[in-house]
């Protein structure tokens, strides 16, 4: 995997300058972690460094790295069989969903031994519906489906029906990331969170931000909006192989205060992961 480091420009470099500390700054800026983590992290570097704790650039990076660590916030999410568990893929438009719900569908499966019931509530665009018939046909997944335009509410209502009759513990929803409008998708979303509730009884729901890893801090405009729309239980990095960034997933950590569950890092189905620290800093702070 070919990135840029989040740090590189530190390399090799006086850490005992106050140009060193500024151009630390702007780096953490440029890292989309969030003015605030990155005044927060330059002020410790430049007490530990006036205080010789660290002498050297892997010292200031290892003191950021534990930094972002405790800024992080991830989860895992063991699927209990006993009772249906729903999640809900959310997102703007191309930031992975329906790849990251088949990713998740293969993932449980493969991992858990646990099936799912897809269900395509995308059904603004047309092309949405017959994508995610198409992953459930390679995966051999069941794809519960209505016509492009139908309401979403109803397919969704439909999928939990039959996930109930037919003993499918995990249901995933693809959605839509665009409307004629924002205030469109706001209703949509809230329409499609009160069907659920009154729906799905006792299971697990949870509503899931996917967050595009190459987006920068336009991912935090996003998950602070559909936060406020429906109120988010977590969210899943999707495209982390292709970026150079993905500091935004602290931003929306220390914002929001919502734990990042899983992390994906490629095209195929297999390249989704239970999210961890030290991989997502591993990449995030490799100097490759
Ligand atoms: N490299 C890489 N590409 C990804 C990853 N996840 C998704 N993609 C690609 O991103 C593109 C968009 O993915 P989709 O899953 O269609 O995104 P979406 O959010 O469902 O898009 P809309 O339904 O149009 O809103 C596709 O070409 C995917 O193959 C990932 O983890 N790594
Ligand atoms: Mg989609």
């Amino acid at each position: 995997m070919k990135k840029k480091g989040f740090l590189r420009a530190l390399f090799n470099r006086s850490v005992e300058t106050e140009e060193f500390l500024e151009s630390l700054e702007d780096q953490l800026i440029e890292g989309d972690i969030g003015a605030q983590s990155a005044m927060e992290i330059v002020d410790e570097v430049g007490k530990a460094v006036r205080s010789n704790k660290v002498k050297t650039s892997e010292d200031v990076t290892a003191l950021i790295r534990e930094k972002l660590e405790g800024y992080l916030i991830t989860e895992q999410l063991p699927i209990d069989t006993t009772r249906p568990t729903l999640l809900l893929m959310m997102g703007v438009n191309g930031v992975g969903k329906t790849t990251s719900l088949a990713k998740l569908a293969h993932y449980y499966r493969s991992e858990q031994q646990v099936e799912s019931l897809l269900v395509a509530a995308d059904t603004f665009r047309a092309a949405a519906i017959d994508q995610l018939q198409e992953h459930g046909k390679r995966l051999q997944f069941r794809v519960v489906r209505q016509n492009p335009g139908a309401d979403p509410g109803a397919v969704i209502y439909d999928g939990i029906s039959s996930a109930q009759t037919n003993n499918v513990p995990l249901i995933l929803v693809d959605t839509a990331g665009r409307m004629h409008t924002k205030a469109n998708l706001v209703r949509e979303l809230q329409k499609i969170d009160k069907v659920i509730k009154n729906r799905l009884g006792d299971g697990v729901y949870k509503k899931m931000l996917v967050i595009d890893a190459t987006t920068g801090q336009n991912g935090l405009r996003q998950a602070e909006m559909f936060h406020e729309a429906i109120g988010l239980d977590g969210a899943v990095l999707a495209k982390y192989d292709s970026a150079s960034k993905g500091g935004v997933v602290i931003s929306i950590c220390r914002r929001l205060q919502i734990p990042f569950y899983f992390m994906g890092t490629g095209e195929k189905y297999g390249d989704i992961e239970p999210f961890n620290k030290q991989r997502f800093l591993d990449i995030l702070l490799s100097n490759e």
